[in-house]
């Protein structure tokens, strides 16, 4: 409520300031951040997310193909663990979740630390077809 209240007298400040201030305002630099990713021909759409270090991120995951797929986000850890893994359905958390065919999942994830989280299709062949992306955490 108080970063509400500061935002509006923000806004009123720049409001009273410049057009560009206005426009720069507008962009939604201090809301909650989101972003759709569409997953289609097994590739994921865009490949490259930005998000802030310590804010989450609402994420849509739209799958437009006919076949199941999964996004997985995290180092290579996480990764490694789910290429030798034997889960195959992904429900509760929310870095890994399983997006069933022409079927829309939203998670919101957040990352603490600075860096690049693969998010990757774990399903067979996948990650090899070229099911991987980014999430940059700045
Ligand atoms: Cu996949």
């Amino acid at each position: 409520m108080i970063t509400r209240l500061v935002s509006l007298a923000l806004l009123a400040g720049v409001l009273a300031l410049t057009a560009v201030g206005f426009s720069y305002a507008l962009t939604g630099d201090d809301g909650p951040r989101s972003a759709t990713i569409v997953i289609r021909f097994s590739h994921f759409n865009p490949g490259l997310v930005e998000a802030r270090a310590g804010e989450p991120i609402t994420i849509t995951l739209r799958n437009d193909d006919p076949i199941d797929h999964e996004w997985i986000v995290g180092k290579p850890d996480v990764h490694q663990r789910h290429r030798t893994g034997t889960e195959h359905y992904h429900g509760s958390i929310p870095t890994e979740v399983t997006v069933p065919a022409l079927s829309e999942r939203v998670t919101t994830v957040e990352f603490d630390q600075p860096g690049d989280y693969q998010y990757i299709c774990h399903l067979p062949g996948h990650e090899e077809y070229g099911m991987v992306g980014v999430l940059r955490v700045r």
